[in-house]
């Protein structure tokens, strides 16, 4: 079951019971704050809000759209209640299988139903919330596709990246060091060009999921998302650009990023996803929008980072991709991974990375870590890495805990690795680091495995055996009721 659109979607959510609509919300702290108190109960559903204080009805923003895990497996079509490891390894499959379907191009689509261009583009027409109290501005773009071409080697790209509102023409755009967009802006500079982009503000959310996971330089996230959702996905190309943008999608603008020099504005502060201001408010690159287009009564998917524990994705792919990866670098008898605070992007950033072994030889511990933090899907932003044995569950962090406070000698056992891929976006990035622009960090790998040399003589775990506990609980049932 494929969705074409982000309405379709959403008819799919409130089919399950899991659409709230609140109308009269302000875009101002609001929306935001009623995400996040959402987010934090057990119903958890996607909010769809209209009739926004100042904006025309039906101009509506959607949130908590993949946030969570029940309505991450609708997008994907997966059985909605998988527990945790069971999703990790659906995901782990649905990767490795993955075929890239080439998007298909059409020559109209819901997008072109209104079209505005030069002075009457106005992005301020549009209920963008402020989302956090913090945030220095209104962000349209958080649950955003931003698609870019490489200009040497045409194949399009699309990625996440937060886009503010600064004025009727004019969007901030900000992306890491290191991602894509910015690799091809920067080859656009070079020429002295500015960089082509179009962005989409809600769309099949199938395709921005796919966004935010890191595929190869080269490799077209519109072909995965076709491949995940196993038929291609329509676009129409932008007049102006060309790049191509899903038919269906509630809001799109074309546009340029000329080289900063040229133009820049001060960007954010906004809350992202590790929990903090971390990048705060910086001189960044702008979008120059030159043609908008939208749907009737359009609506912004909106997707604030919450603060963890919350999630920004309801999927384990980056647990998935470094198990792939893991297989791949020929780490023997992997029994489980597992990311807390990040990791639902490949790629993404995962600063606690957990892996579960069955250890066979000395240093297998070593060497499952090693690879873990190598791969691109566990190596931006990252800080931790933990190693158990196979009878911990990686992704209960209590037995986590208990596995680091009862194996871990932290003088032989704990590793530090330099200069790692980090972002700007790390709060503990020290002042002056980031002033020089060098956005690396250490990693710490953490050996919670039994000592391999004498393992043997590691004293037994004394809680019952599991046929012990089948015989208890089947004799004694009627008291354990
Ligand atoms: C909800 C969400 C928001 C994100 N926001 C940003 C952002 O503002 N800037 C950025 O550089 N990356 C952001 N990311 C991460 C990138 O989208 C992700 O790393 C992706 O792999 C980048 O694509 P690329 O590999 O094609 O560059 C975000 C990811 C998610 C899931
Ligand atoms: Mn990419």
């Amino acid at each position: 079951m494929a969705f074409n659109d982000l309405r379709e979607f959403i008819d799919a959510a409130r089919s399950i019971g899991d659409v709230k609509e609140i109308h009269g919300a302000h875009w101002d702290l609001e929306i935001g704050a009623l995400t996040e108190i959402s987010a934090d109960r057990e119903s958890h559903p996607l909010l769809l809000f209209d009739r926004i204080p100042g904006y025309p009805p039906s101009y509506r923003v959607a949130s908590n759209l993949l946030n969570h895990p029940r309505r991450a497996a609708l997008a994907v079509g997966m059985p909605p209640e998988l527990s945790k490891t069971e999703m990790v390894l659906r995901w782990k499959q649905l990767l490795k299988d993955l075929r890239p379907i080439p998007p298909k191009v059409v020559s109209d689509g819901p997008l072109f139903e209104n079209v505005r261009t030069g002075p009457s583009v106005d992005m301020t027409a549009f209920p963008s919330p402020r989302w956090h109290e913090l945030d220095g501005g209104r962000y349209i773009g958080t649950g955003c596709c931003v698609i870019t071409a490489d200009p040497d080697d045409p194949w399009v790209n699309v990625g996440i990246y937060r886009v503010q509102v600064h004025d009727r023409d004019r969007l901030g755009l900000y992306i890491s060091p290191g991602h894509h967009a910015r690799i091809m802006r920067e080859k656009y500079w070079a020429k002295g060009k500015a960089c082509p982009v179009a962005v989409t503000f809600g769309q099949d959310p199938l395709l921005w999921l796919t966004a935010g996971q890191s595929f190869p330089y080269g490799a077209s996230e519109f072909d995965y998302a076709g491949g995940l959702r196993q038929a291609p996905v329509e676009v129409v190309k932008g007049e102006r650009t060309g790049l191509p943008m899903p038919a269906g999608a509630e809001i799109a603008i074309e546009g340029e990023v000329p080289p900063p020099q040229e133009e820049s504005h001060v960007e954010g502060p906004f809350g992202e996803w590790p929990g903090y201001y971390a990048h705060g408010a910086r001189s960044e690159p702008v979008i120059r929008v030159q043609t908008l287009y939208f749907r009737n009564d359009p609506i912004i998917a909106g997707a604030p980072p919450l603060k963890p524990p919350a999630l920004t994705l309801g999927v384990p792919i980056g647990a998935a991709a470094i198990w792939n990866y893991l297989e791949k670098a020929d780490v023997p008898d992997v029994r489980g991974v597992w990311c807390f605070v990040g990791g639902s992007a490949a790629g993404g950033g995962a600063p606690f990375i957990v892996v579960s072994i069955k250890q066979r030889y000395h240093g297998h511990a070593q060497q499952a870590a090693l690879a873990a933090l190598a791969c691109r899907a566990g190596n931006y932003h990252g800080r931790f890495v933990v190693v158990v044995d196979e009878d911990i569950d990686p992704a209960d962090l209590g037995q986590v805990v208990w596995a680091l406070s009862t194996r871990c000698d932290p003088k032989s056992a704990i590793t530090v690795v330099d200069n790692c891929w980090s972002t700007p976006l790390d709060p503990a990035m020290p002042p002056d680091k980031r002033d020089a622009a060098d956005f690396t960090n250490s990693r710490a790998i953490l050996n919670a495995c039994r000592p391999y040399a004498w393992k043997d003589r590691f004293p037994p775990v004394n809680a019952m055996s599991p046929e012990l506990r089948r015989k208890i609980t089947e004799k004694w049932k009627y008291h354990l009721e």
